[in-house]
């Protein structure tokens, strides 16, 4: 069997090497499941050599070779175009790649559950910042009573240039199925992020066409879900589309990012900047630009809350991370770029 890997969106243009050359579409338990060239096969994920560079991740393209005793290792992870991370949400300071090599972030959220504001801050810097576009899809707009405008208002508040995608995946009925479809495109890698029981996996499956990943019921009481995903996998589709499932995000750790939170808040740095004190936290400080925008209805006060909020969890974040390094920890797994 020959696998072309361009349908898995080599390119020749990216940089290559020596070793067996594949994509990484799936990582559990150690292990990776990868395509290459000559069929899927099962490496080791944890190799000591492809550790001292950086964790492979699914969607990272890597060099394979054959240990004699071992079978087929990941010997390196070629350089990411991009990746999708957050902050690790069990260590506080560290980065967690999610997903290496993304075209399109698509945060997938369930209408049969409100939609706060913040968590979908948190969503789009995560998905801003790895460089990908970004688009919300919203699901389960079959349900009765579903607030899809209510919701695409919130989301029209929070992020005005964002695309908003409504699907109803009840039964045989697909509506909305082909707006997503056609973000999808041959060769393009889509991840999927969201909540547990959004629908990320329902979603894949009608795109596939087929029930390839397990899907799981909410709970009714408050619509909170089982996380039934639990790795993170590449499938491929007819048209060529790749999308990634990935397990329900409990927290949204954002990882320090000036640009994407300049795309979510960047009115408000604006405004900030033109406060009278320069570490103002729009409080009661005299001469603030941002209450003034507040008490003329300019700005939403929640909003801003939600702003100061945040920049002092990455304050907090700067000096624990300071404090690693002194240490001697932060050299081997900080920021990337
Ligand atoms: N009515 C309706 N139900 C949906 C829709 N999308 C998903 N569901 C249901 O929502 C539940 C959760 O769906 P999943 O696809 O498992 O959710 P998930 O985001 O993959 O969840 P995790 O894997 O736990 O992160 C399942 O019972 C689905 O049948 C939809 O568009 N309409
Ligand atoms: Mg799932
Ligand atoms: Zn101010």
């Amino acid at each position: 069997m020959t696998i072309d890997l361009s349908a898995y969106g080599w390119s020749d243009a990216l940089p290559g090497g020596d070793g067996l050359l594949g994509r990484i579409v799936k990582v559990d338990r150690g292990e990776c499941d990868v395509v290459t060239a000559n069929g899927r096969v099962r490496v080791l994920s944890d190799s000591q050599r492809a550790q001292d560079q950086m964790a492979p991740v699914t969607g990272d393209w890597v060099l394979l070779h054959d240990e004699p005793e071992l079978g087929l290792l990941i010997s390196s992870v070629l350089p990411r175009s991009n990746s999708v991370s957050r902050r690790d949400p069990s260590e506080q300071v560290v980065e967690q790649v999610l997903v290496a090599n993304v075209d399109v972030v698509l945060i997938v959220h369930g209408l049969d559950r409100p939609l706060p504001p913040g968590r979908l801050e948190r969503f789009l810097v995560v998905g801003w910042d790895s460089g990908a576009e970004v688009a919300v899809v919203l699901t389960k707009a079959d349900k009765k009573g579903a607030p899809v405008d209510d919701v695409t208002a919130t989301v029209g508040a929070v992020a005005p240039d964002v695309p908003v995608l409504v699907v109803g995946l009840a039964g045989r009925a697909q509506e909305g199925l082909e707006h997503v479809a056609a973000m999808v495109g041959p060769g393009r890698t889509v991840v999927l992020l969201g909540e547990s029981g959004s629908g990320k996996s329902t979603l894949v499956n009608a795109l596939l066409g087929e029930e390839h990943l397990e899907t799981g019921e909410v709970r009714s009481v408050d619509s909170k879900g089982r996380h039934t995903t639990v790795s993170r996998e590449l499938v491929r589709l007819a048209n060529g589309g790749l999308l990634v499932d990935t397990p329900g995000i409990r927290s949204v750790g954002i990882w320090d990012s000036e640009e994407a939170l300049e795309r979510v808040f960047g009115d408000l740095e604006a405004l900030s900047a033109t406060c009278r004190y320069s570490d103002c936290v729009h409080g009661p400080e005299p001469d603030c630009a941002v209450s003034a925008a507040v008490a003329n209805g300019q700005v939403d006060r929640r909003r801003v809350d939600r702003y100061v909020a945040l920049n002092v969890e990455l304050e907090e974040q700067r000096q624990r991370e300071k404090e690693r390094e002194r240490r001697g920890h932060g050299e081997k797994r900080g920021r990337r770029r």
